[in-house]
């Protein structure tokens, strides 16, 4: 997973917006930001992601398939949404199983946004309360394991003044030592 600030250049989503040079981020300021990520080969993954699964307390899970033959019509629709910049309530795990994609998240207190390009065999532990969004690149696919802690639920709530005072992304911001 390669990780960098993203540009802000208006223009398809769907592309790098790679800086350039490329402005990379560390592994340091992402561990600041909470944010968990580590590869395991896709080939034999079942028996790790169960074993990460029971140890933080994951009981349910899903594949997505994002692409136009997985989703037909509602898959420009669904790219919007994911799109949109949104935090979910509870942590939840992504594991990449085929294709390429981006999840945007925001550096707090900077409020800029960090690319991670992710693919197959990435591990990402996104915490409650971080605003993020994702798309497919150029490719167009990819297939994802989403791992949830309680019922499979996907709820996103897109960022507005509400979730600025949700008691999870108030907690977010504790925890990783930003005052809200
Ligand atoms: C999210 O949290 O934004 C998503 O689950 C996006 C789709 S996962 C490939
Ligand atoms: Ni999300």
């Amino acid at each position: 997973m390669r990780a960098y600030y993203y540009d802000n250049v208006p223009g398809d989503q769907r592309r790098s917006h790679d800086h350039l040079p490329s402005q990379p981020v560390s592994d340091e300021t992402l561990t600041k930001l909470n944010i968990k990520y580590w590869t395991i080969p896709v080939e034999g993954h079942e028996e790790k992601i169960n074993a990460i699964a029971a140890e933080r307390g994951y009981k349910n899970r899903d594949n997505i398939h994002v692409s136009k033959e997985g989703m037909g019509d509602a898959y420009e629709d669904k790219l919007k949404i994911f799109f949109s910049e949104h935090m979910h309530e509870d942590e939840e795990i992504r594991y990449i199983l085929e294709g390429q994609g981006f999840f945007d998240v925001r550096e707090s207190p900077s409020d800029l946004w960090i690319r991670l390009a992710v693919e197959p065999g990435d591990l990402l532990v996104v915490p409650a309360g971080i605003y993020h969004r994702f798309t497919v690149d150029e490719s167009n696919m990819i297939k994802a394991m989403r791992l949830f802690q309680d019922e499979p639920k996907w709820v996103p709530y897109n960022r507005s003044e509400e979730t600025e005072h949700n008691p999870h992304r108030v907690g977010y911001l504790h925890d990783i030592g930003v005052a809200a």
